[in-house]
């Protein structure tokens, strides 16, 4: 009896183990049509590589282990092509026909002559054709007449890890950090493998492998030995390592009076300290620098300018090939200012003055990635300063790892909208791609979300974070539902019923969390230190804006952020088109409303209710839409592998839960300004504004 026990609980863990989440959406499954297979199999009879170097063999292994997993079938790989038919030829090739529209990354896909050939013009560029071309298979596209020239638009595709040596990572919700920092350079984790082959499937190119609230150990012999360690494993799939800096270290590590990017003794430790680098890392990708932000040190503190400091230290890049990427996340505690307006008036007198060298990484909204935000008012204001992109993938401020809430739509949305620098057309996109204002060099970075947790990211939705920020650095004109659907067949299931319903469930996701959350174009409310969960009523902080009345300016007449003339007049920092768009309250869009205008309780809005009646028709609808959500999840069961079906489930549970307590926060904070009732049949909370307050501690969040 025992024994049969025994199977019987082994059986079951078997059976619940099928899918961890750790192979992302590099699953590989054999495709269950044999006809389908067959297909496939006779135009993959080998992979043929007239290349020799890192990673165009990662790309031929690649093709390799993806033809036998999909299609059940051994695959030579061979070096020198004889000109035999039925293979995959990879070519790296500088000068012909066939890469004259390519850019260093990009390639060509093309069936010739029996053979299909992946040719670009660098070793990467051939590795991401292959990962293209496994994703026609893993999305059951048709190889036959395959014809894919891809250029990527932006040449920097860049994840911000937010590591620290300790194992934390500052807001990571997956576990602790994925870098084992006190292994290496003597044991290297295969997950970084794994991770490397993730990023170079979408395209990411270069990580900063640490917290921008940086620690000058990461500037140690010691700590570069590690990160040498790491680079040279992300080498070979085409990611270059880049590393962000204290810019106090001349002084703590260097034990300099200073660090003064003026001072001779200064500029010498920092160019000694590059060179030292390179020792380690010949093709280090530069430095990523949080200066004078958050009480970080920098370059004001000696009385320069941003662009002294980081000119200092793309001099000290000069002799090599890497970059100085410089935020532009600044802002000082100011009670009477605001803080919408802070980086753009301390970064515009210094357009034109950073080094070529130097990129200006942009957060894409003013304050900080809030849920929604209008677009930063930097881009398409600094015509002589290359800026980059930096959008966070860690959903610091969405959800953490318990709301599923699909980002692509919320990065379309600022990429594609309209600064109107130079007339209609100018979208964000264009000035992040470098092609509005004609600069070499661009950039895309995301704040990661990875972690030790098996699956990488916490929510198993969260992948499709992951997926979706390197797709759109490669190519932003995808659109969110492309980028979706590729995701889930890939991750998720080969149903295509199944695939529609949770495509819907993920283009709502963004729009539902929002309702319950930050309706109208409210922003940061939420608890405060750990951002998790609403505390509306945060009053009191270390800085005024640090606290969630900054933000939301209820009083007895209405809700809202006046940024017209009349009050902070930051609107003024946009073209006159994009002034106009925003600048009117009966005109502004509703989602942005309450970023520009401090609107009266009972105004009606264009949707015929009055603000009070429409916040609490968001809030509420919002919880709803949740309980909507779980319904259609439930009803895929049989579609999708147990244990990512559950997991999902219960964090759905949980999102629901926290959704009612978003909603009854801020329903029952507001209702005593706005001084109305809730409009029926909408029913009021059942607890008080003092038992939702409590919550924060029974959720040990302080
Ligand atoms: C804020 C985060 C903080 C980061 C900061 C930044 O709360 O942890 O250090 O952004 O981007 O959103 O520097």
């Amino acid at each position: 009896m025992f024994k049969k026990l025994a199977i019987f609980f082994l059986f079951i863990s078997f059976a619940s183990i099928a899918d961890d989440g750790s192979r992302l959406w590099l699953k590989y499954d054999l495709l269950k049509d044999p006809k389908q297979r067959e297909a496939y199999i006779n135009l993959t009879k080998f992979v043929a590589l007239n290349y020799n170097s890192p990673i165009a063999t990662n790309a031929a292994n690649e093709l390799k282990i993806g033809f036998e997993g999909l299609l059940g079938k051994k695959i030579p790989v061979v070096q020198n092509w004889t000109g035999k038919t039925g293979g995959i030829i990879l070519e790296v090739n500088t000068t012909g026909i066939s890469v004259q529209h390519l850019v260093d990354d990009g390639f060509a896909i093309q069936q010739q002559k029996g053979n299909i050939f992946i040719t670009a013009k660098t070793p990467s560029g051939v590795l991401y054709g292959a990962f293209e071309l496994l994703r026609y298979i893993q999305t059951a596209k048709d190889l036959n007449k395959i014809s894919v020239v891809s250029n990527p638009k932006v040449k920097i595709r860049m994840l911000n890890h937010w590591d620290n040596a300790n194992g934390t990572v500052e807001r990571g919700y997956a576990g602790s950090s994925m870098w084992k920092w006190t292994e290496l350079p003597f044991r290297i984790d295969p997950r970084y493998i794994q991770y490397a082959r993730a990023n170079a499937s979408i395209g990411i190119n270069a990580a900063s492998i640490n917290n921008v609230n940086a620690s000058s150990r990461f500037l140690t012999a010691e700590y570069l030995e590690k990160i040498k360690a790491v680079a040279d494993i992300l080498r070979p799939y085409g990611i270059r390592v880049f590393i962000s800096v204290n810019f106090r270290s001349p002084r703590t590590l260097g034990g300099l009076k200073t660090s003064d990017p003026l001072d001779a003794e200064v500029r010498k430790w920092w160019n000694d300290k590059t060179k030292e680098i390179h020792e380690y890392i010949p093709d280090f990708g530069g430095f990523l620098v949080k200066a004078n932000s958050e009480g970080e040190p920098g370059p004001q503190d000696y009385g320069r300018t941003h662009a002294d400091g980081a000119n200092m230290l793309a001099e000290a890049m000069r002799p090599y090939s890497g970059i100085v990427i410089w935020r532009a996340f600044v802002y000082n505690a100011d009670p009477k200012g605001d803080r919408f307006k802070e980086a753009y008036e301390q970064f515009k007198p210094l357009d034109g003055t950073f080094d070529p060298k130097v990129i200006v990484q942009v957060k894409n909204g003013p304050i900080d990635f809030m849920p929604r935000e209008p677009f930063h008012p930097m881009f398409g204001a600094f015509p002589k300063t290359t800026l980059g992109m930096e959008f966070q993938i860690t959903q610091e401020y969405l959800g953490q790892s318990t709301h599923l809430t699909y980002l692509a739509p919320m990065f379309k949305e600022c990429l594609d909208t309209d600064t109107y620098a130079k007339g209609k057309g100018s979208t964000v996109a264009k000035v992040i791609d470098g092609s509005l204002d004609s600069h070499q060099n661009s950039l895309m970075a995301g704040v990661a979300n990875t972690g030790s947790d098996i699956n990488w990211t916490g929510h198993p939705f969260n992948q499709a974070n992951w997926y979706a920020f390197g797709r759109l650095a490669w190519n932003h004109t995808l659109s969110s539902e492309e980028i979706a659907s590729e995701w889930i067949v890939m991750t998720l299931t080969k149903n295509s019923v199944s695939q529609e319903k949770i495509k819907n469930i993920m283009l709502k996701s963004l729009p539902v969390y929002i309702s319950y959350t930050y309706p109208l174009g409210t922003a940061h409310m939420m608890g405060e230190g750990h951002h998790y969960g609403p505390e509306p009523w945060l009053a009191k902080s270390g800085r005024p804006d640090w606290t969630s009345v900054y933000y939301h300016r209820a009083d007895s007449i209405g809700l809202g952020f006046d940024r017209t003339g009349k009050v902070s007049n930051a609107l003024s920092l946009y073209h006159p088109e994009v002034q106009k768009l925003w600048g009117n309250a009966d005109q502004c869009p509703l989602d942005y409303l309450l970023w520009f205008h401090h609107v009266a309780w009972d105004k009606k809005l264009s949707t015929g209710r009055t603000l009070w009646n429409e916040l609490c028709v968001r809030y509420y609808g919002g919880v709803e839409e949740v309980k909507k959500l779980q319904t259609v999840w439930e009803s895929m069961k049989t579609e999708i592998d147990d244990e990512t079906f559950e997991n999902v489930k219960g964090r759905l549970k949980i999102q629901e839960k926290e959704a009612l307590w978003w909603r009854d926060a801020c329903i029952l904070y507001f209702i005593n300004y706005a001084r109305m009732p809730i409009p029926s049949p909408l029913a009021a909370p059942t607890r008080s504004l003092d038992e939702v307050k409590k919550l924060v501690e029974i959720y040990h969040l302080r």
